[in-house]
């Protein structure tokens, strides 16, 4: 569905530009290649968005995703471009502002959307222009690169600096190299949950004369790493449920210094703790490129953990809720960074006769949570990989 949306999407931009006569100097149809991994950002695709307009004409723009038909690990199938609107202003010294309406027809939640420039090699313009291939329709010359500039259109899409992307968390076409990498990009305020759309403004400026110009731009989708709730026990045999735990995994690089662990109370619904993760209940293991955050809850009489039904936990980012789970039936928080918001129940539960040692777990192969599946008690892993894991 997702590849006829943008084969129509791709005929409606070549039908407009062929009425112009003149295709642009894409770059050459690739094929995906490995992606780098378990990096700080996630990976959600290469696209090009391609602008025509100036001099009196109606400006167009389209989307296309670079890459062809094969998708890399840590791509989204299912990311679709619509064009809303252009606007143009100005004269000697053009604005573009391409509303883009990004719709989410995969299974998981982007958490932060964003969207970075690249320079791509091959390029009729190679250099540190990130529009590259601008022409001037009326004689097909090539616009200088000098001045042209991504700038945020009046009420859109924040320009952020963003951090922790580089080259290396591309997969790019074959035969293609990515130069550089804007430390600028475009990046939304909200997340954007499967199945929902959002709109993104691409904004430009161009100081290049009162002629009409057909560019492209290559930019990556990119989501930032989330962390996850792994592992937790909280009802065995042994007294006072000991140990009671919850394991997090969090991706390498991802700041853990507003992240915290909050218990829910499933009957009203309120928090009755909270731990950042550098209290002192919490020890740090590293596999891989991940680390192991383990909440080591202190013994106390009749537990810490409450033992449903139901009781939840969430993982925060400040005042976002990052992740809210519960067992023994769902819930809803009536406070903290899930406040409002309905639990997703494990469909797992422990109970007094959970042999001690044992605990809930995901097991399944993966770099995020929806990779993984609860299974039912076995021996605990606090600090290590569980049971039939293995993280990439
Ligand atoms: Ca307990
Ligand atoms: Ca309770
Ligand atoms: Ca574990």
């Amino acid at each position: 569905m997702a590849t006829k949306r943008l084969a129509t999407l791709a005929l409606a931009g070549a039908m407009l530009l062929g009425a112009c006569g003149q295709q642009p100097s894409d770059i050459a149809a690739p094929v995906a290649t490995a992606p780098a991994s378990n990096a700080a950002v996630r990976n959600l695709g290469l696209y090009e968005l391609h602008i025509e307009g100036g001099a009196g004409k109606k400006a167009h723009a389209y989307v296309t995703r670079v890459g062809g038909a094969a998708l890399s690990a840590q791509e989204v199938s299912g990311l679709t471009f619509t064009l809303k609107s252009v606007a143009v202003s100005g004269t000697d010294a053009r604005s573009y502002a391409a509303v883009i309406g990004v719709e989410n027809r995969g299974v998981s939640r982007i958490a932060v959307p964003t969207y970075v420039p690249v320079a791509v090699s091959n390029y009729t313009e190679a250099g540190t222009y990130f529009v590259q291939g601008a022409t001037k329709t009326s004689d097909g010359s090539t616009v200088s690169a000098s001045g042209i500039t991504i700038a945020q259109a009046a009420g859109g899409t924040p320009l952020v600096n963003v951090t922790g992307i580089t080259a290396a968390d591309f997969s790019v076409p074959t035969g293609t190299t990515v130069e550089s990498v804007s430390s600028q990009g475009w990046q939304s305020n909200a997340g954007l949950e499967a199945e929902a759309i959002q709109d993104v403004t691409f904004g430009f400026d161009i100081p290049a004369g009162n002629a009409a110009y057909r560019f492209s731009l290559v930019f990556g989708v990119f989501d930032k790493a989330t962390p996850w709730i792994n592992e937790l026990s909280y009802d065995t045999a042994a007294t006072n449920d000991a140990p009671e735990f919850v394991e997090v995994v969090v991706p390498a690089g991802v700041d853990t210094s507003n992240l915290s662990l909050v218990l829910y109370n499933g009957n009203g619904g309120a928090s009755y703790r909270t731990d950042s993760f550098s209290s002192t209940i919490v020890s740090t293991t590293t596999v891989g490129n991940h680390s192991l955050y383990t909440f080591n809850y202190p013994v106390v009489n009749g537990g810490t953990l409450q033992n449903g039904a139901p009781d939840g936990l969430a993982l925060c980012r400040g005042t976002e809720l990052v992740q809210f789970i519960s067992y023994e039936g769902e819930m809803v928080a009536t406070n903290g960074c899930a406040n409002g918001q309905t639990s997703m129940n494990i469909g797992v539960a422990q109970a007094n006769t959970t042999p001690a040692g044992q605990s809930l777990q995901l097991n399944g192969s993966g770099n995020k949570y929806s990779d993984f599946t609860w299974q039912a008690p076995a021996t605990a892993t606090p600090g290590a990989l569980n049971n039939g894991q293995t993280l990439n």
